[in-house]
């Protein structure tokens, strides 16, 4: 049996200190779960050190298979955390099943001499 894991390359921008304005964030709380509801209590996934606003920051996350909610918010020095970002669905990329269709137009295009 082939142990099925989601490969996401995952992309946000680095927030400011004070709203929109200060130098880099704290930290961030990175999580994944089951339910787009229950970001709050999901499972959190590690992330670098918050980069200068308006950086863009990348990741790659590896989940067990499946279909997830994912989000984050970040802190400031001062320990105030923002509101969670956006939630993202993903889920696996499924194989592909489906066949080409049959040819229906074979013919002889030349008598054969
Ligand atoms: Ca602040």
């Amino acid at each position: 049996m082939t142990l099925l894991l989601l490969l996401l390359t995952l992309s946000w921008t680095a927030p400011h200190d004070d709203g929109s304005i200060g130098g880099a964030v704290a930290a961030y709380d990175f999580r994944y779960a089951a339910d787009s509801t229950l970001i709050a209590s999901g499972v959190s996934i590690p992330t670098g050190v918050p980069k200068a606003p308006g950086t863009l920051e990348t990741m790659s996350v590896t989940l067990p298979a499946g279909v997830w909610f994912l989000a984050l918010r970040s802190q400031d020095d001062a320990g105030n955390w923002s509101p969670w970002s956006n939630v993202i669905r993903a889920q696996d990329v499924l194989p592909d099943t489906t066949p080409p269709a049959a040819i229906t137009d074979l013919r002889v295009q030349e008598p054969v001499p």
